[in-house]
């Protein structure tokens, strides 16, 4: 591939499903993008895209609130995923996007991987853990982007960036993490190259032992 074009160029709306059986057939590959509420996940897909305006971004939390489906030329797929965390929702709402998203992630055959999103600035959350623990058990390739690096001195960055390399093998989870700016434009090239890496993936092995069984 020439120097500076992009793997994920071209992708365009697909569908916004409110259920994990709305989503386009279950065929081909598909990586989606997870993380707390405003970690900054619409804004990542953008970046990674090199489109300002594909997912919808907002200052505030719990903006997408479905499951945002986007397709590249090839017919390889990005899904923005609703926010986790975020304490406004009505618990109802928050109930119903946990199990989409928990149903999502344990039975999609075209998963290839998971770009979990979280600031940089904070610590991993309980809920950051479970994904990367998720992640582990079921062997499905995990990238963390440290988002709003921006708001850091590089030193620091590298250094929050230590840190969580640290605890993500203390626990035993596994994933690359980059340090990530969508205005800065910090990462944006080694992330577009790992989401890429992750849909030319194979099929993840559990889950199609898993599919096996079922019949
Ligand atoms: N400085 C800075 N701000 C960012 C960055 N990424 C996102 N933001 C801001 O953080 C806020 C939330 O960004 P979104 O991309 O909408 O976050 P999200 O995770 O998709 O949020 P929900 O859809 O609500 O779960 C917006 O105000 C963005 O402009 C970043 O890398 N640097
Ligand atoms: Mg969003």
């Amino acid at each position: 591939m020439a120097v500076g074009s992009n793997p994920l160029q071209g992708a365009a709306f697909v569908l916004a499903a409110h259920r994990p059986d709305q989503l386009p057939p279950d065929t081909g590959a598909e990586v989606a993008f997870a993380g707390r509420s405003n970690a900054g996940k619409s804004s990542a897909l953008n970046a990674l895209a090199g489109q300002t305006a594909l997912a919808r971004t907002s200052k505030t939390p719990g903006r997408t609130q479905q499951l945002v489906v986007f397709t590249l030329p090839d017919g390889r797929r990005l899904v923005d995923l609703p926010g986790y965390g975020y304490a406004k929702v009505p618990p109802a709402l928050r109930d119903h996007w946990k199990q989409a998203i928990d149903h999502y992630l344990r039975h999609r055959q075209s998963l290839r991987g998971l770009v979990l999103i979280a600031d940089i600035r904070h610590a991993l959350t309980t809920f950051d853990g479970q994904m990367l623990a998720f992640c582990a058990a079921i062997e499905l390739p995990c990238v963390l982007l440290l988002s709003k690096a921006d708001k850091l001195s590089r030193a620091q960055a590298l250094a929050r960036k230590r840190e969580v390399d640290a605890e993500i093998r203390k626990s035993g989870w596994r994933a690359a993490t980059i340090a990530f700016s969508a205005p800065a434009g910090t990462g944006v090239a080694e992330a577009r190259a790992a989401v890429a890496a992750l849909l030319a993936g194979s099929e993840n092995a559990a889950k199609q032992m898993d599919a096996d069984w079922r019949g």
